[in-house]
């Protein structure tokens, strides 16, 4: 039978020729990924450690190495890995040649051009950053440990209580049987069968969201003649879910609307290096706030945060880091990807979609790039013929595109009131959606704004970093998803700031600030608190901008949030009584010099806040003298620094389309055009020169767009 023992303690790293102890789960970027550098390492790195010869055969399992690992025993190559976010195995026993072998994994986190992702708005910490097991005294006849680093067991649970059952075994030979059993969540035994693919549970209580998420187990065990040789476990739920174009999400027949929020998967100081107490807390978090989906981007997480979601009742939409740049190159990977995403997850009721792309078009779209999405599409129904497919688009896609007639339900990223003026443009942009493709489920995949503590004002507005500001435009964005009642959920952009290298905004470098919480969960920003007034149910009072504790003196307006439908505001000798919802507004509240207690009652709850009554505007409230307070998308390159290594619109036309990448998107009249006698005579023009003809019509939207699909691509 086989023995899982951790390996994780005691490795020696090198980087760079300096060597360290560490203890896995490690990374390398925990600093230099979060903004201690203007830059992040992005190379190779080894880590080694002496194991023991077992017995039986064996296996090395990793939960997760980023990005790509080749891995070897007393220096014989034992295999590779591309992709840093799914586990994979090798069997190493032909290796352990030795009482005590050498093993060593090489890590390389640069930029891949095989491997998803390439470059995108996060930090990619390398390293061995998830458990590392061997799984030793495996039997001959095993439930296959060679399955894309799967449990080899999938079940899939259907409503009136049939359970179907696959599992991929090795080894197999006559005398070999299964015996498949189910237990309820109290343990008893509620349904067994030998070697059949169907099995029945009387009766079956559904796994229902975070009301009820009901859960059984299904084990397999393995027999050779009469001898036990094999065994596995997974837990699954009964639940079925389902979408419609104008009604919306239906959960076991109920209609439920998916307030989501998106969550990455680090941590200030840590980076992806975590445990489980990092995880729990999250989605303690995310309890808090009172959503009931979560969205998983940019690619697989943890095993074990998939297991507490199918405990706690989140419904998860799970995907694979296609993004950003699409490259005919990478497909084979991103299969792959997708693959690994599928097998390893599938039992998870908690999961009830697989998202294969996020903002794909970023450089435009193609037909090469529409089959490539088809192609992942197609895999995913293969794999599992019970979940829906989906996927995010940006903005610039066009509602007609064929794009969204692919994957059965999909979002939209939208950052109305943040990278675009206005926050009501999303108002807009559902309408015209809805005209243009009305079969189409979607939800809101994306959307938010930056807020970097300490940054206060009374007038707060678009772009200027501050709590006020943010918690308005999720006030606005919370009006309009509910109002829409055929959109099926919607997914804040970000639940918890996150690490992303290449910014350096609003006064932070390396982070993306559009988190409800900061990077070290220590802080909820106002926009929490409007997020729980719409959906939680646990009853609270928060003045917003209690952070902003300097106030001027004289009158001033404070806004007060909760979901109890009456507040009242009292500031010596003030006292007003407001009733409403979610927000309640106060003007006209006198601060004066000194210490002014401020208390808001609401029901059973209660805040005070202390306010000093200041003469004129603290300075430290605002963005630093030289901070960058243009806000712009991720991808959009500044017009003064433009990468002289990548390529732009200041290169000729000749030079651009000697260019691999370039030829495969434009494949169709381009290719015409390179083929033509008409080349020799344009190749030299440069093609800032083209696109300014005026003649032509292109305009600077355009421009821009060419501007960064051409500053994504390395000449
Ligand atoms: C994109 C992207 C995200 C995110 C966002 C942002 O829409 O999908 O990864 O980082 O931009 O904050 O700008």
């Amino acid at each position: 039978m086989r023995k899982y023992i951790s390996i994780n303690e005691g490795w020696t790293f090198e980087k760079k020729g300096e060597k360290s102890t560490v203890n896995l789960p490690h990374t390398w970027n925990n600093l230099d990924g979060q903004g201690s550098e203007p830059t992040y390492y992005r190379g190779k790195c080894t880590y080694t450690k002496i194991i023991e010869r077992q017995k039986g055969k064996t296996w090395l399992e990793f939960k997760g190495v980023n990005a790509a690992c080749t891995v070897y025993i007393n220096g014989n190559k034992v295999g590779s890995h591309l992709g840093g976010y799914s586990a994979f195995r090798f069997e190493v026993t032909d290796f352990l040649s030795s009482p005590k072998n050498f093993l060593t994994v090489e890590v390389d986190n640069s930029p891949l051009r095989e491997v998803y992702p390439e470059t995108a708005d996060f930090t990619f910490y390398g390293g061995i950053y998830r458990d590392v097991n061997l799984i030793t005294e495996v039997e001959k006849q095993h439930f296959s440990l060679d399955d894309c680093g799967s449990s080899a067991l999938y079940i899939t649970p259907k409503m009136n209580g049939d359970v179907f059952v696959k599992s991929v075994i090795s080894g197999y030979e006559t005398g070999v049987r299964v015996l498949y059993e189910i237990f309820d969540a109290d343990g008893k035994l509620v349904a067994s069968a030998g070697n059949r693919v169907r099995l029945h549970v009387e009766n079956p209580h559904l796994w229902n969201g975070l009301e009820d998420p009901y859960l059984y187990t299904l084990r397999a065990t393995l027999f050779m003649e009469s001898r036990t040789v094999d065994r596995v476990e997974s837990r699954f739920g009964f639940r079925e879910i389902r979408f419609d174009a104008d009604k919306g999400c239906f959960l076991n027949g109920k209609h439920i609307k998916l307030k989501g929020v998106s969550r990455h998967q680090d941590r200030e100081g840590l980076g992806n290096a975590l445990t489980i107490n990092e995880h729990r807390e999250d989605l303690e978090l995310i309890r808090e706030v009172g959503a009931n989906s979560i969205r998983l981007a940019h690619y697989q997480q943890a095993e074990e945060f998939y297991s507490l979601c199918d405990e706690m009742g989140f419904l998860v939409w799970a995907e694979v880091p296609v993004i950003s740049r699409f490259s005919k190159k990478k497909q084979a990977n991103a299969l792959s990807q997708l693959e690994e995403l599928i097998k390893q997850n599938m039992n998870h009721p908690s999961i009830f979609c697989w998202g294969i792309e996020n903002e794909i078009t970023i450089q435009g779209a193609s037909p090469v790039l529409t089959d490539s999405i088809e192609e992942l599409n197609n895999l995913a129904h293969v794999l599992d013929v019970s979940r829906p497919t989906t996927c995010a688009q940006l903005t610039m896609c066009p509602p007609e595109s064929e794009l969204n007639n692919i994957t059965d339900i999909m979002g939209y990223n939208h950052y109305y009131g943040w990278y675009m003026k206005t926050v009501d443009g999303i108002d807009e942009w559902l309408k015209k959606f809805k005209e243009a493709q009305p079969k189409v489920p979607l939800c809101l995949s994306e959307y938010g704004a930056e807020a970097v503590i300490g940054y206060f004002s009374d007038n707060a507005v678009q772009g200027d970093y501050s709590e006020g500001y943010q918690s308005r435009f999720h006030e606005h964005y919370l009006n309009v998803i509910n109002s829409t009642e055929w959109l099926w959920g919607s997914y804040v952009w970000n639940m918890f700031d996150f690490g992303s290298s290449m910014r350096n905004e609003g006064g932070v470098r390396g982070r993306n600030n559009k988190g409800l919480v900061t990077f070290d969960r220590k802080i909820k920003k106002d926009a929490f608190y409007m997020y729980k007034a719409f959906w939680s149910e646990e009853k609270f009072v928060h003045i917003e901008g209690g952070r902003y504790t300097l106030r001027r003196i004289g009158k001033r307006t404070f806004r007060v949030i909760s979901n109890c439908p009456e507040v009242t505001l009292k500031c010596g000798r003030y006292k007003k009584t407001v009733a409403g919802e979610h927000v309640f507004t106060f003007e006209d509240v006198p601060i004066k010099e000194g210490n002014n207690k401020v208390t808001a009652v609401a029901g059973d709850c209660e805040e005070t806040i202390i306010f000093e009554g200041v003469e004129g505007y603290p300075a430290s409230y605002s963005l630093p003298d030289g901070a960058s307070t243009m806000v712009r998308n991720w991808f959009v390159p500044k017009s003064e620094s433009i990468n002289p290594e990548y390529l732009s619109t200041e290169d000729t036309i000749g030079e651009i389309l000697k260019n691999d990448d370039v030829r495969g998107m434009v494949s169709g009249v381009a290719g015409k055009l390179i083929s033509s006698p008409l080349m020799k005579l344009v190749a030299p023009i440069k093609l800032k020169t083209v696109l300014n003809l005026k003649f032509i019509h292109i305009n600077n939207d355009m421009k821009e767009l060419a501007q960064q699909f051409l500053q994504t691509i390395k000449k």
